[in-house]
């Protein structure tokens, strides 16, 4: 982790008010690379990353501290919660899409077990402390679940309700943990005696596919767009696993990250749901094919779809209605297809190989 009075040792801060702290779990993953960025940047809580393999050198400095485990242990989570003031909460960790249906059994018990622990660890947190813990939550468009591509081409933008019955693992856990963070925030223990304080305060983005230029996804299914860029940078050939005209809804990281931000940010009475869609650009498979050549132009991009993965993009929604987050917290994503492109992936991704 980084030193140099960051921390519960702060010099400048008195000893008996420690700093608060934000947990961020699967904190090496993608998307805990860019937060992880832009909150040490910020400087205001104490930041403990937990992943289950160590950090890469680059995230390890920018945390003050790293902690390797798994989310599943009971004791380790305890310990954290002791030692540390968490009022905020990243829960990142997850099995993605394609890998949970290969180990379906073990998926379930990251991303739902792991979820109900952490959401337990924060309710019992906030009660301690007389006041909510954040708990901020990546779902993801795999919520949904269409019955087939005709089905899917008519339903256009879904709203957050619309078509929630996910035919993969991973979407049956991100739905129901969508479920649980709504009981833990507004109904945990309802019919107790004693008046239940510090109910969690969940706040959820259905998120879709997310392109980095600093990282390549594992496991997902929305991984041809960020694996077609990546290889192309590198000079690799790539053999997309979808047809060319499969489209679902796709954002730039910096605008993911951006949004679990504001979102955290936001005032509690200006939510009108717990969980909110996010858009940003929605391309067929093919256009992003285009956009690559066009960046490179020697890219050698073919197609071999895998029904499974084929399955999968095509239960997920082409578009997404995501009016609620704009109205409720100002959700605005900085970067449209084009935009992503030349802003932001090909700089950063040919600075990454340079
Ligand atoms: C996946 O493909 O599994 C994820 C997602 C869309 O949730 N990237």
């Amino acid at each position: 982790g980084k030193g140099g009075g960051r921390g519960g040792s702060a010099p400048e801060r008195p000893r008996d008010i420690p700093m608060k702290s934000v947990l961020i779990t699967g904190a090496g993953g993608e998307i805990g690379h860019g937060l992880i960025a832009r909150l040490s940047a910020e400087g205001e809580r104490t930041i403990i990353a937990l992943d289950v393999n160590r950090l890469e050198p680059g995230i390890a400095s920018r945390v003050d501290h790293e902690i390797t485990g798994s989310i599943l242990d009971q004791g380790l989570l305890e310990r954290l919660f002791e030692q540390f003031q968490i009022d905020r909460i990243f829960h990142l960790a997850a099995l993605l899409s394609t890998r949970s249906e290969l180990v379906p059994v073990m998926a379930h018990q990251v991303n739902v077990e792991g979820t109900v622990k952490l959401l337990e660890m924060a309710q019992r947190a906030g009660e301690a402390r007389g006041r909510p813990v954040t708990f901020l939550y990546p779902s993801s468009i795999a919520a949904y679940g269409l019955p087939d591509v005709r089905t899917k081409q008519a339903a256009g933008r879904l709203k957050e309700d619309e078509w929630t019955r996910p035919s993969t693992m991973y979407g049956c856990n991100k739905l129901y943990c969508e479920h649980l963070g709504d009981y833990y925030a507004r109904r945990y223990k309802q019919l107790s005696v004693e008046p239940v304080s510090g109910r969690v305060d969940f706040r959820c983005v259905r998120f879709p596919g997310l392109i980095s230029a600093q990282t390549v996804p594992s496991g997902g299914t929305s991984d041809f767009a960020p694996e077609m860029l990546h290889a192309a940078a590198q000079g690799l050939p790539y053999a997309c696993f979808v047809r060319p005209d499969t489209r679902i809804p796709f954002m730039a990281m910096p605008d993911g990250v951006e949004a679990l931000l504001r979102l955290a940010a936001a005032p509690h009475e200006r939510l009108s749901r717990s969980t909110y869609n996010l858009a940003a650009f929605n391309p067929s498979a093919e256009e992003i094919r285009q956009a690559v050549v066009r960046a490179f132009p020697d890219a050698r991009i073919s197609y071999d779809p895998n029904a499974l993965r084929q399955g999968i993009v095509d239960s997920w929604p082409a578009d997404v209605d995501d009016s609620a987050a704009r109205a409720d917290w100002g959700f605005l994503p900085q970067y449209d297809f084009e935009k992503a492109f030349s802003e932001y992936l090909l700089p950063s991704i040919q600075r990454r190989y340079a």
